[in-house]
């Protein structure tokens, strides 16, 4: 295996399904992870064509299923070039009060907690090499606090702040590190963020035309694709009708 590797959490789906299919067009192997596995094996089975893939099926929240997975590598597999640290979602959107703490559980656990386990596992590698990039995806969310959105948006700005102390710690050893941070990407979001209610979600990006899990993927193939001096430290992207985290201009 001569290509370089990357590693996309949260590849069953959305961003990290666009991403990982992205990649793989365009020159890296895979390691294409998340906890829905029957998705996992369809997806090596269609990349296989053009890349080497292997799954690790996960629970990003499940300290030691991290490690232990990211463990398992096969030695091919154990020099991780790329991390796009993806996997994640919100869980309702209430008033603070009105709250569910399930709800913020598995925020806190997923978005901070899971990232911070994935990158524990796969930055020795980098730091030993002296070489790597890690891709946190963040959001617009992590940049600006909106109205219920309480402790989503507390996690994203989490992964904003760590995605700033790993670019400091991991200055000496010349790794990568950039925060992409979407605005409004139809994907599974927001039926997950309303419980599969596909009203709800829909409502989310009517009269616009939202962002696709595509463009965020060509946005990441273009930063991870920079010449070795160049990092993109962090970026923020809209869709065209979208000014803040509130200002959309509806049809
Ligand atoms: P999707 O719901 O489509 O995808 C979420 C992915 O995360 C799935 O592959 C899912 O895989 C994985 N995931 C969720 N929970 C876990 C878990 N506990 N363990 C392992 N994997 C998990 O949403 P998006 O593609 O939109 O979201 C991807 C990222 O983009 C998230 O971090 C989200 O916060 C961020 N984002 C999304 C925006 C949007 O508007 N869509 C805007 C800004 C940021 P599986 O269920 O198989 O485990
Ligand atoms: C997803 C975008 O605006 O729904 O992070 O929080 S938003």
């Amino acid at each position: 295996m001569s290509k370089r590797i990357a590693l996309v959490t949260g590849a069953t789906s959305g961003i990290g399904l666009a991403t990982a299919k992205v990649l793989a067009d365009n020159n890296f192997d895979l390691i294409a992870c998340g906890r829905r596995k029957e998705r996992l094996e369809q997806l090596k089975q269609e990349l296989t064509k053009v890349c080497h893939v292997h799954t690790l099926c996960f629970d990003v929240r499940d300290k030691s299923e991290v490690t232990n997975a990211i463990s398992s590598l096969p030695t091919e597999w154990r020099q991780v070039d790329v991390l796009i640290n993806n996997a994640g979602n919100a869980h309702g959107l209430s008033p603070i009060d009105k709250g569910d703490v399930d709800d913020w559980d598995a925020m806190i656990d997923i978005n901070v907690k899971g990232l911070l386990y994935v990158s524990k596992a796969v930055m020795p590698g980098m730091v030993e090499r002296k070489s790597g990039h890690i891709v946190n995806i963040g959001s617009i969310a992590g940049k600006e606090v909106y109205s219920n959105g309480n402790v989503y948006c507390a996690s994203k700005h989490a992964v904003d702040a760590i995605n700033n102390g790993m670019r400091m710690d991991l200055n000496p050893y010349g790794i990568k590190v950039t925060a992409i941070n979407p605005g409004l990407v139809e994907t599974e979001f927001s039926l997950v963020r309303f419980k599969g209610d596909e009203n709800k979600a829909n409502q989310v990006y009517s009269g616009i035309k939202p962002l696709t899990p595509g463009d965020i993927a060509e946005t990441i193939l273009f930063v991870v694709t920079r010449p070795a001096h160049v990092n993109v430290s962090d970026l923020i992207i809209f869709p065209t009708a979208q000014a803040s985290s509130t200002i959309v201009n509806r049809s």
